[in-house]
């Protein structure tokens, strides 16, 4: 399949009749508690994952004298867009089955600055006792169709209640710079709804090229990085550089 058929297939994927609304308002309307407790369930788990990525990077630049990580970004996806999920998946409306079908409630994104960091965080977050891993795909090995790289983790972490532990799942996307930089720019074409099939498939083209060039951009840079710190001179005199940076 080329590009320009993938890209249409996804536009057009649609097996079954939608979710009516009124099944919509209803399901939330019957809910509204319970699913504002899992949610609120869903909120405790992303500070749970994202402190430990906030203890790895602190204890990383003890160590290694630098941040694996840019940035962390945590979401919490709507119930609509659940629901949308849900419909899309063909699975029940239920909060039983949103809890065992929908993975990605739960958002982290962890930017980090070179490819590197990224299987370090990944394997260090692993081996974390209370972790569990539900599933990897890796998009930087095996980049998507579209050139989209990144690493999914959906790991299951506890949250300790009043009177209970809960498992919950959360999903964790890695990227780097280069990776998120590329992502958010797709994004805007994936969801602008009105441009001309042409024109997207021409920008889709386009962007797949830059996917690569991204891509040995990040190879380049973790070399050049490799190199400086293989050489205790050259990275004295990168320091005395950067100090008013
Ligand atoms: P959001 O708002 O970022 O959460 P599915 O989620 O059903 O579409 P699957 O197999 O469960 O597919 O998940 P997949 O494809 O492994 O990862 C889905 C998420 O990864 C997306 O979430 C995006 O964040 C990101 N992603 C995957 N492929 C692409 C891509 O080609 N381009 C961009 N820009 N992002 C991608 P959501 O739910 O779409 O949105």
């Amino acid at each position: 399949m080329n590009l320009r058929e993938y890209i249409k297939q996804k536009r057009n994927e649609r097996l079954t009749e939608p979710i009516s609304p009124e099944k919509v308002q209803s399901f939330v309307k019957k809910n509204e508690r319970p699913l504002s407790t899992l949610f609120t369930y869903y909120e405790c788990a992303l500070m749970e994952v994202e402190t430990k990525f906030k203890v790895l990077n602190q204890e990383y630049s003890l160590i290694h004298d630098r941040n694996p990580i840019e940035s962390i970004k945590t979401r919490l996806k709507s119930v609509d867009s659940v629901i949308e999920k849900v419909d899309r998946y063909n699975v029940p409306l239920t909060l039983e089955s949103i809890e065992s079908n929908i993975n990605d409630i739960a958002g982290v994104r962890v930017i980090c600055s070179f490819p590197d960091d990224i299987y370090t965080l990944a394997e260090c977050l692993l081996e974390q006792d209370d972790v569990t891993l539900i599933q990897k795909k890796d998009y930087i090995m095996n980049p998507k169709p579209t050139g989209y790289r990144s690493l999914h983790l959906i790991i299951s972490v506890p949250i300790f209640l009043e009177h209970k532990k809960r498992d919950m799942k959360v999903e964790v996307q890695f990227r780097t710079i280069a990776m998120d930089f590329w992502a958010s720019l797709e994004h805007n074409l994936r969801y602008k709804r009105n441009i001309p099939e042409d024109l997207s498939a021409e920008l889709a083209e386009e962007l797949l090229e830059c996917a690569s060039i991204s891509s040995s951009l990040d190879i380049r840079m973790q070399n050049i990085r490799k190199r400086l710190s293989e050489d205790p001179s050259e990275m004295d005199d990168l320091i005395d550089s950067t100090q008013w940076l």
